[in-house]
């Protein structure tokens, strides 16, 4: 796969242009970051960057490779040009800012360039670009249909078919809306190589409509619509990373589909502990908790595994071991870090598709 990241006017000065904003690495520095890092995985990463908003135009009509990761900085928030050469190419666009432009002065929290690209994300830092990648690798890796469960935009889900069992994938991301659903699709799309159906679950999120009890009500209504689905899945398991795992298992205690199993990753269960520790997303477990979230989310019957790594940064390994002892759940304690969890590659997730086979 090739693939070319674009960047826009004035992010030549990345590194040195307000860094408190786009911080410190250099446009060189990341695009070196990302030829290498595309090496490691397998796939080609070319880079540009224009001042010109003619020269953007002309990059997207005349690429030949798989895709474009594009940053039009700040002819996102005017360029028809941008969007209209994104509509005439089947080549995927996918838009990154890196920045939270939604958060941001008014006049740019909307692009234009988002009403044609094929995904926008932002707000996540230069870790957007390699989000960017992955995302376009994984929409070629197994095709896959959009299937929407509820009346919002994000109420949406990523169905893959590969047969056996259903699994039904919840992002984590501090319920922000900075984070979306490109959290679990390496493992959605590793779950349909493996023989089984996926589902992966988009919710509105703080800061897009989200928040409680809405985050949590959308999962549980995407639960609720799984019959539905063209799935001939005999059994459905849920797999959750971090903060999802707060809504997967509450909607899962309420559903009326039967989960026959539950794989939480580094599980963010306990808001009252998070937010008593002050740990990463305490401020918007507290905004949950006040607008009525339970402080320790109910498991009810649904069988739990935990997967969780000591060295985790995010989520303190101390949540699930105090969880598991509680509840006398399973939990599987590794070495790692919070995001190599997701990683399809992991050990940790060879050993959850085990789990998997075996409940
Ligand atoms: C970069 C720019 O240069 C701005 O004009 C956009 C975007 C935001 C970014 O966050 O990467 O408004």
């Amino acid at each position: 796969m090739r693939f070319l990241v674009v960047n826009g006017p004035n992010l030549n000065l990345l590194g040195t242009r307000e860094p408190e904003v786009y911080g410190s690495t250099t446009l060189s520095e990341l695009e070196a970051g990302l030829v290498d890092w595309g090496e490691s995985q397998g796939i080609e990463v070319e880079c540009e960057q224009s001042n010109d908003e003619t020269t953007i135009v002309d990059l997207i009509q005349t690429y030949d490779g798989d895709g474009i990761v594009l940053n039009p900085a700040a002819f996102s928030h005017t360029s028809r040009a941008i969007a209209d050469a994104i509509q005439s190419v089947v080549t995927p666009v996918v838009e990154v800012h890196i920045s939270n432009i939604r958060a941001r002065e008014p006049w740019r929290r909307h692009s234009v360039v988002s009403e044609t690209a094929t995904r926008t994300i932002y707000g996540r830092g230069l870790q957007g670009y390699r989000a960017a990648v992955r995302h376009l690798a994984n929409r070629l890796a197994v095709d896959f249909e959009t299937v929407r469960y509820g009346p919002h935009q994000d109420n949406v889900g990523d169905l893959r078919h590969g047969g056996e069992d259903l699994v039904v994938l919840v992002h984590g991301g501090l319920w922000l809306q900075e984070h979306e659903r490109d959290g679990t699709e390496s493992l959605a799309v590793d779950v349909a190589k493996r023989g089984h159906d996926s589902w992966n679950l988009e919710y509105r999120r703080l800061g897009s409509g989200g928040g409680w009890p809405a985050s949590g009500h959308d999962v549980l209504t995407a639960l609720d619509s799984i019959s539905r689905l063209e799935t001939s899945a005999a059994r459905v398991v849920l797999v959750s990373h971090s903060a999802g795992s707060q809504l997967a298992a509450w909607a899962a205690s309420r559903s009326r589909t039967q989960i026959d199993l539950h794989i939480a990753l580094a599980p963010i269960l306990d808001l009252g502990a998070t937010i008593e520790n002050g740990d990463v997303g305490a401020d918007q477990a507290r905004a949950l908790v006040e607008a009525g979230a339970p402080e320790m989310t109910s498991l009810g019957e649904i069988p739990t595994v935990i997967v969780h790594g000591d060295t985790d940064q995010v989520v303190p390994v101390q949540r699930s071991v105090r969880l598991a002892d509680q509840l006398g759940l399973t939990h599987h304690r590794t070495g790692c870090g919070h995001f190599s969890l997701i990683d399809p590659a992991s050990d940790e997730w060879a050993w959850a598709v085990d789990r998997m086979r075996m409940s």
